[in-house]
């Protein structure tokens, strides 16, 4: 599972390979940077794969190749003048493949567009896409694409399931390790452009010269690439590495600080990306601390920034635990206001819903209530509560969901994909970010199938409209085969698995009611430890009566920040979606549901078909064995065991525990608690 969805498989069919190799083996690549290197580098590798090693392609510099990669300036003229409008399309990194006269072209505004436009090509020969005719235009929706590692200096990984950090600090910057070669290429390959290395809970000390010279041997082992390096800021860090008095965004003293940090940073790595920054938040250091606001926080870093064309992502997963204000509305109460406060070089980072990466949570309110203040997605592709590293879910499918939720910001149709394009409101910055899932497993993500969420991350990231049956298709394919048997198999169980994960873990709008701490397994019954908003009955808050979050205006009013239309859909529980009705509504336990059932009962039915799901999946799996190679089917086989036995243990242990509260029998089709 090393090569990830780079396998460049050799050719099932003879036919098919030797309409393809032509392309292959008279090259033309004009022009010469490393990044030309390196599109180079790459064909060589895929034509290993496809030819198994019988053929090497071979570059020159003509004009009649089969395969000419080169940026707009270099076509010739005659075709300059004939696809005018086309190359007028093509946007900074961008590109355009098209076939014309039995060539292919591959054409770019940059290196990095041609880089791309490589990346696409040899996709269409992995999924086998005849290439007599072929033609696509690519532009990238979004600016920034980005992974977000929460990776220690120690190498531990906060919330990471897949091994230790990959990021080797003790042999940097000496050695760049062949996998930091293979993650780029990773990235590359599905459009990712910038990678925050560090944990944003942050550590001051990677500002430090010894960590910004390993930092900068990353930067320069990924530039080719085309992907910028980005690092986590410690607001309190002048303090911290200085011995200043104080970390106040206000102070002179404070400010210089910071500009000469960027400045020293820019020395080491010309091209640094900016700053991520977590800030007055589960116990960081921020803007709070001295009575100012979070925009007067990312102002002052952007202005650090700005000589060099960096910028900031300013977190908004800020809460205080202390304030008795329903958690999940605090950032919208903190951010709204400061709509329009922020500096030009700074977005706003806003998780997927408003609480914290629950398996299902309706889009963040934040969205859509900005129009002067970009923003940017932040979605969790490591899978803290969703299984962690042994179940298998599809995580494209829950961020479709996020990304098609409808903001009514400026009227019907406005998306939360259109917001973060910048196409509700005009964002002069757009971004969307992913918790890195990667580690030091050999298959990078511990779960074999955790390559496909940070394969779809990267292409919803540069195209949050893209259809994720299309993602999963070109994912199997790429990864493991052409067998249509295999891939309809595969690709059924990807596209269930999300809605089974929901009904087994947290069916009806359930939140949070995950065990303590490290979010693995159910703890609904969580109370105590001096952290209210950390326990699963201050969400779900059962009693003999009712269940649920009253988040209407009789409760919380954290509905009060969604549009009218949603306040309407979601205000009534009789006819809000069932998927969202314990996080909205306090419901009593025989309250008639829309289904027929009691809301008792549809939890029991509910969880139980989680099961039954997760049993159909791993049913499903199992007809795929001799298909695939018995190392990464034997993997998530007995993964899937895990899985099963999991969902059991969420079916039961939250049916058992709610079951005191409602004081009811279980439906017949429910099996007994084990
Ligand atoms: O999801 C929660 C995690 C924390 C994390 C925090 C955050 C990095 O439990 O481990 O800290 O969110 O997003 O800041």
């Amino acid at each position: 599972g090393y090569k990830l969805w780079l396998q460049y498989y050799p050719f099932e069919n003879a036919e098919h390979e030797a309409s393809c190799l032509p392309y292959f083996l008279k090259i033309s690549v004009v022009g010469n940077s490393q990044t030309i290197s390196v599109i180079k580098e790459e064909i060589e590798i895929a034509a290993e794969g496809f030819f198994a090693k019988k053929h090497k392609p071979e570059f020159q510099q003509n004009p009649d190749a089969r395969l000419w990669i080169g940026t707009i300036e270099s076509v010739p003229a005659n075709l300059q003048a004939a696809w005018k409008s086309e190359l007028s399309q093509i946007t900074e990194e961008g590109y355009w493949i098209k076939s014309q006269a039995g060539r292919l072209y591959i054409i770019g505004k940059t290196d990095k567009g041609l880089l791309y436009g490589t990346f696409g090509f040899l996709k269409a020969v992995q999924t086998r896409t005849p290439l007599d005719g072929f033609e696509i235009l690519e532009n990238p929706k979004i600016q920034l694409r980005l992974l977000n590692h929460w990776d220690n200096l120690n190498r531990t990984v906060e919330r990471g399931y897949a091994g230790f950090s990959i990021w080797n600090w003790h042999r940097l910057p000496k050695h760049i390790d062949q996998q930091y070669i293979d993650y780029a290429r990773a990235n590359a390959s599905i459009g990712i452009n910038g990678v925050s290395v560090t944990n944003v809970n942050a550590n001051a000390l990677v500002l430090t010269p010894e960590y910004l010279e390993k930092a900068k041997a990353l930067a320069d082992a990924f530039r080719p690439y085309g992907i910028k390096v980005y690092l986590t800021a410690r607001f309190n860090a002048p303090m911290i590495l200085d011995n200043l008095p104080t970390a106040d965004p206000l102070h002179p003293a404070v400010q210089q600080w910071w500009k000469n940090k960027a400045k020293e940073i820019y020395g080491y790595i010309p091209d640094f990306g900016g700053f991520l920054v977590k800030a007055d938040s589960e116990g960081q250091p921020g803007p709070h601390n001295y009575g100012r606001t979070q925009a007067e926080g990312a102002n002052m870093l952007a202005e650090a920034v700005k000589p060099f064309g960096g910028i900031v992502m300013w977190r908004a997963f800020v809460y205080n635990e202390k304030t008795p204000t329903d958690r999940i509305r605090q950032a919208y109460d903190e951010f709204k206001p400061l709509d329009g406060k922020f500096r030009e070089n700074v977005i706003v980072q806003v998780k997927n819903g408003p609480l914290d990466f629950q398996p299902r949570e309706p889009f963040h309110p934040l969205f859509g209530a900005m129009p002067k203040t970009p923003l940017m997605m932040e979605f969790q592709i490591t899978k803290e509560y969703l299984g962690q590293d042994t179940h298998w879910v599809n995580l494209a499918s829950m961020w479709r969901e996020i990304l098609d939720a409808d903001t009514y910001a400026e009227g019907k149709g406005s998306t939360v994909s259109k917001v973060l394009q910048g196409k509700v409101h005009p964002y002069s910055l757009t971004g969307i970010a992913g918790v890195a899932n990667i580690g030091t497993d050999r298959n990078w993500t511990g779960h074999p199938t955790a390559q496909a969420d940070w394969y779809a991350f990267g292409k919803l990231a540069w195209n949050p409209d893209a259809d994720v049956d299309r993602i999963a298709t070109d994912w199997i394919k790429m990864t493991f085969m052409q067998d249509q048997d295999f891939i309809n198999t595969t690709k059924g169980i990807m596209m269930k698995s999300y809605p089974i994960l929901v009904e087994y873990m947290t069916p009806l709008g359930l939140h949070h009611i995950m065990a303590r701490s490290h979010h693995w397994g159910p703890g609904p019954w969580v109370t105590g430890g001096g952290r209210e908003d950390w326990t699963a009955t201050y969400y779900h808050r059962a009693t003999k009566d009712s269940i649920g979050f009253d988040r209407t205006a009789g409760g919380s009013n954290a509905l009060a920040q969604y549009a009218p239309e949603w306040e309407k859909a979601w205000g009534n529980p009789s006819t809000i979606s069932l998927d969202y009705l314990l996080w909205f509504h306090r419901v009593p336990w025989d309250f008639e549901l829309s289904t027929g059932n009691t809301l008792w009962n549809e939890m029991a039915l509910r969880y139980q078909r989680g099961v039954e799901g997760a049993r159909w999946m791993e049913g499903q799996w199992i007809q795929l064995e001799g298909k695939i190679d018995p190392e990464r089917y034997q993997h998530i086989a007995s993964f899937l065991r895990i899985q099963v036995e999991e969902a059991v243990w969420w079916r039961d242990s939250c049916l058992l525990y709610f079951q005191q509260f409602s004081g009811k029998p279980l439906p017949q089709s429910v099996e007994k608690p084990l």
